[in-house]
């Protein structure tokens, strides 16, 4: 059930209790969540909150806000993205773009194949695109390696050098760390990544690794 009552916008408050806020809308959706937990032969309890004035409704306010807002920042996030994009390549050669799995889920997307995406946003972004954002998309290249002042040689890659959307993390294992590293030259001292959103920098397998995290999302 809470799949459905995530749907109709309702905020977790603890182990299978939800909140909505007392409107005409919410009670029409909840209605139809508690019909369909019948169907199911689930049972839903509706209670109303009246509250004992602000002091008690600020917890439930904070928490269904709180979850708003998340969601807004990663739709809203989305919907930027070719505004981003635009903004980014005005600036030429001072910004190295690198691609990442969305940007070539994206081209996919838009070149008509057919691919397993996770969400409903990717196809929606698909269609806001220009020709010429695609032709951008397609050019991108992953990993980019390019020589920085004190640093030499770096390598800048979205998930690691060899995927794009392979997943390696701040404690993930030496013994890992080396595999992901196995193929890189030896003079590559420095590795900078991306897609898991969590920011860190540390030393392993003689290299420097840094995640910037993520501007919108960050997790971690
Ligand atoms: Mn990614």
């Amino acid at each position: 059930m809470w799949r459905e009552l995530r749907k109709i916008g309702a905020a977790p408050v603890s182990t299978g209790v939800w909140t909505v806020p007392d409107t005409p809308h919410f009670s029409s959706a909840v209605q139809k969540v508690v019909e369909l937990a019948a169907f199911g032969s689930g049972e839903i309890l509706v209670l109303p909150t009246p509250g004992a004035g602000d002091h008690e409704a600020d917890p439930l306010r904070y928490v269904f806000r709180a979850q708003r807002l998340d969601e807004w920042q990663e739709f809203s996030g989305d919907c930027a993205f070719f505004e981003v994009l635009d903004r980014l390549a005005s600036l030429g050669k001072r910004v190295l773009l690198v691609r990442g799995n969305a940007e070539r889920e994206l081209v996919s997307l838009a070149r008509g194949e057919s691919i397993d995406i996770p969400d409903d946003v990717t196809p929606w972004a698909a269609g806001q695109r220009s020709p010429a954002h695609i032709a951008l998309l397609a050019g991108l290249e992953h990993p980019v390696t390019i020589d920085i002042k004190d640093f030499g040689s770096v390598l800048f890659c979205h998930g690691t050098p060899r995927s794009d959307e392979e997943v390696v993390l701040v404690d993930s294992s030496l013994e890992r760390w080396a595999d992901v590293f196995s193929e890189l030259p030896e003079q590559i001292r420095t590795v900078v990544c991306g897609h898991t959103h969590m920011p860190f920098i540390r030393l392993v397998d003689r290299r420097l690794v840094i995640n910037p995290g993520s501007v919108g999302m960050p997790y971690g």
